[in-house]
């Protein structure tokens, strides 16, 4: 039997012709961005971006890609195949490919040890540590951005601050270690889809700082900077399905670190380095003084419709993005939910929000994505505040309907209650998973039911948990939902 063959340099000249591949020297490359989190998402965004850096305009910046948590053969995959990797686009009927060669080290927790990952991470050539590792990772309380003391991880790293596990944890380790050295400060720039989330990982790692050591606190707030980012590029998770479509584009080599995501990729990034950074403008990424406006643009109507479609395409057994897209009924209610219901509440400048709603649905239409509406439903403790929850604040403070989010959020009810609209059981996936099976289990399925998920102020806050025009407006979706099922409901919605 013929043996198959994986990506690595000895490879590389048996690609495809129409596989793009580094043509820059690699090994010109230094490492000076150490990335946390090597999933989808980072290599067919921030590694394509670098990619391109390298390959048109002879830039030097490499990676070390690190993974703390889960991704063990991510990393062992990637150290295996001389650290190459394989993006390809999909378009509807269209793939193409690039193998990215700006990794240089690769390195896991679990595998390598803390120490190694802290002796890279403290190197003074390091200039930018960037993150991707979920909203999980950033062990906060998404209702007032602040650290989750009580976080499991957190705990184990206030016990060994020196062998730390959590994102936090590792990164003032880091810095601790950098200060007595006398080294110069890093950037930390996270590229996770939270509002500002350059301030959210500057208030988890100050405050774990704080505990720790009142003049290191102050030495990070005085010299470490935390650009906010906007990131965009739909990258769902890989399927055995990915992997098999990826070796069909490299001719028959198998890449297990492989990733496929839409055509369509944005970066919005404030500028605010304290070492230096790539000049990422030149691969089309903005660098502004502020991003929030963009970060909330997308995290509303992208993300706000996403989790919207999730929710209610999961319960009507709508397995895939696109899928929900064949539903005339869904489409209006998401156009509805963007431009009348999240576009109000933007204080973005000079974007037209209509078009803008108008190309993520026909992003979302992309048939080739496959993208699972379980995928997206994933962790809603952590996604609602920001995609819904912010909104319905300013509709309550405005005196504005806002019976798509009241729906959308009814949605997770059900969905987190955890039985679809086919009486089939469904797997909630989420850091707040017991927390919820218990509500759950002690509520009856009534507006009981929505009064003990609003409970969770570490999500709803204490204002939202106690407003009763929300309270009334969320539980009549939810018995709506209960009684008529999602389909019926979003119809009846639109035709209203
Ligand atoms: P993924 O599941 O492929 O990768 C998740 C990464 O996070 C892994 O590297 C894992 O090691 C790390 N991780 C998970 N929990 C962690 C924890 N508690 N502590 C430390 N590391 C942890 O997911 P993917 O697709 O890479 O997405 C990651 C994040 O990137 C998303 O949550 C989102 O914030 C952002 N993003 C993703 C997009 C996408 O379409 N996939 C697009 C825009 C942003
Ligand atoms: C999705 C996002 O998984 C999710 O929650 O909404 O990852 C989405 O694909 C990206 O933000 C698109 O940029």
């Amino acid at each position: 039997m013929e043996k198959i063959m994986k990506l690595s340099n000895q490879t590389l000249s048996q690609l495809p012709e129409a596989v793009v591949v580094p043509n820059y020297d690699r090994n010109q490359l230094k490492t000076k961005i150490v990335h946390l989190g090597f999933g989808a998402f980072h290599r067919a965004h921030q590694a394509i971006f670098a990619d391109i850096l390298a390959t048109e305009h002879g830039s030097d910046w490499g990676y070390c890609e690190v993974n703390l948590i889960g991704g063990e053969k991510q990393i062992s995959d990637l150290k295996e195949q001389n650290y190459l990797f394989s993006v390809c686009e999909m378009s509807y009927d269209n793939w193409s490919t690039r193998v990215v060669g700006v990794a240089k080290e690769a390195l896991h927790a679990d595998i390598d040890g803390i120490a190694k990952i802290l002796e890279v991470m403290t190197r003074p050539e390091i200039a930018i540590i960037s993150i991707t590792v979920t909203e999980k990772g950033y062990c906060y309380l998404p209702a007032t951005a602040s650290i989750d003391i009580n976080n499991v991880l957190i705990q184990h790293d206030l016990d060994n601050p020196t062998n730390p596990k959590s994102v936090p944890g590792v990164i003032v380790e880091a810095l601790r270690i950098r200060k007595e050295k006398g080294s110069k400060p890093f950037s930390v720039m996270s590229c996770d889809n939270m509002p500002e989330n350059g301030h959210v990982t500057r208030n988890v790692v100050l405050a774990l700082a704080k505990i720790r050591d009142a003049n290191l606190s102050q030495w990070i707030e005085e010299n470490v900077s935390f650009p906010s980012t906007m990131v965009d590029r739909i990258v769902p998770a890989v399927t055995p399905d990915t992997i098999a479509k990826i070796q069909n584009q490299l001719g028959g080599i198998e890449d297990p670190a492989g990733v496929a995501g839409e055509p369509f990729k944005q970066w919005v990034i404030e500028d605010n380095f304290v070492a230096g950074r790539p000049e990422w403008q030149k691969a089309g990424a903005e660098l502004v003084n502020d991003v929030l406006p963009y970060e909330e643009m997308k995290l509303r109507m992208l993300n706000g419709s996403h989790s919207f479609f999730a929710y209610l395409g999961y319960l009507a057994g709508y397995l895939h993005i696109d899928e929900c897209m064949q539903d005339p009924y869904y489409v209006k209610a998401a156009r509805h939910l963007m431009l009348q219901e999240q576009a109000t509440t933007l204080r973005v400048k000079g974007v037209d929000l209509s078009v803008y709603a108008d190309s993520l649905l026909d992003r979302y239409r992309n048939t080739g994505l496959k993208h699972r509406t379980w995928q997206i439903a994933m962790d809603g403790t952590l996604k609602l505040p920001q995609r819904m929850l912010d909104s319905v604040r300013y509709h309550l403070a405005n005196n504005t309907p806002f019976d798509c989010l009241a729906l959308g959020i009814a949605a997770w009810m059900r969905y987190v209650s955890g039985i679809d609209d086919n009486g089939k059981d469904i797997e909630v996936s989420d850091p707040s998973a017991e927390q919820l099976k218990e509500l759950v289990s002690n509520s009856p399925d009534n507006q009981e039911r929505v009064k003990a998920l609003l409970s969770l102020t570490h999500v709803f806050g204490t204002d939202l948990s106690n407003d009763q025009y929300f309270i009334d407006q969320v539980t009549n979706a939810y018995l709506s939902l209960r009684d008529k099922g999602a389909k019926q409901t979003v119809e009846q919605l639109v035709h209203l």
